[in-house]
């Protein structure tokens, strides 16, 4: 069975949603960031990063979001998780890389600016630079979400991981009334059944 490691508000809420979007039996464990639990030796032995999400299958474990997203969505494929048409299947995964290569270091650089720096004062830059970065990086998601989901007409789970992230945005400063599109699709996903079973079961 597979079992999903994530923490709360992390993003590894997006492969908890992708599980309840395709009703696949799985078990949970949410970890604790206050009390570090991502740095002990058992976590590490699951995943030696040190990072959630982390999901462990019959053949092994996986790490980094897009690659759970597209491992749930191609062992479940009567669920339509993901595109198959070409250019909505690029259209997704460029969404994925987007959110994974380009926000989510934004958003961590405000946080956990020790990751890239040691000298105090280079942190300190690194947060204060980090929101008009993460601004950046968004703007082009509210220029690219012409439509109603992310690739196309459908829902998929790139649409999941923009949810996820979009979660992050007020506690990074940024006021989503700046960004509509991103704002309405938020509440658009939020309003899913799959989305409200995921943040009941990571709330505990
Ligand atoms: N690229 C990874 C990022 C994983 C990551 O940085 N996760 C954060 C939570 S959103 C984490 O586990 N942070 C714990 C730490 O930095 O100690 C992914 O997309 O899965």
């Amino acid at each position: 069975m597979l079992h999903l490691y994530t923490a709360k508000g992390t993003c590894g809420r997006a492969t908890l949603i992708a599980l309840e979007e395709a009703w696949v039996g799985y078990e949970l464990t949410v970890i604790d960031f206050s009390k570090e639990e991502q740095k002990t030796p058992e976590y590490l032995a699951i995943n030696p990063k040190g990072r959630v999400p982390a999901l462990v299958t019959d053949e092994g474990v996986l790490t980094e979001t897009p690659a759970l997203l597209g491992y749930v969505a191609a062992t479940h494929p009567e669920a339509e998780l993901l595109p198959t048409e070409p250019f909505a299947r690029a259209a997704a995964d460029e969404m994925m890389a987007h959110l994974c290569a380009n926000v989510h270091p934004a958003h961590a650089h405000i946080r956990r600016g020790h990751r890239w720096a040691d000298d105090p004062a280079a942190i300190a830059e690194l947060t204060r630079k980090g929101p008009e970065v993460v601004e950046s990086t968004m703007r082009w998601v509210e220029d690219k979400l012409v439509g109603e989901w992310v690739a196309g007409a459908r829902y998929s789970l790139a649409d999941a991981y923009l949810f996820t992230v979009a979660n992050w945005m007020e506690g990074d400063g940024i006021d989503m009334d700046t960004l509509p599109r991103i704002r309405d699709h938020r509440a658009r996903v939020a309003d899913r059944p799959a989305t409200k079973r995921a943040l009941e079961k990571e709330a505990g």
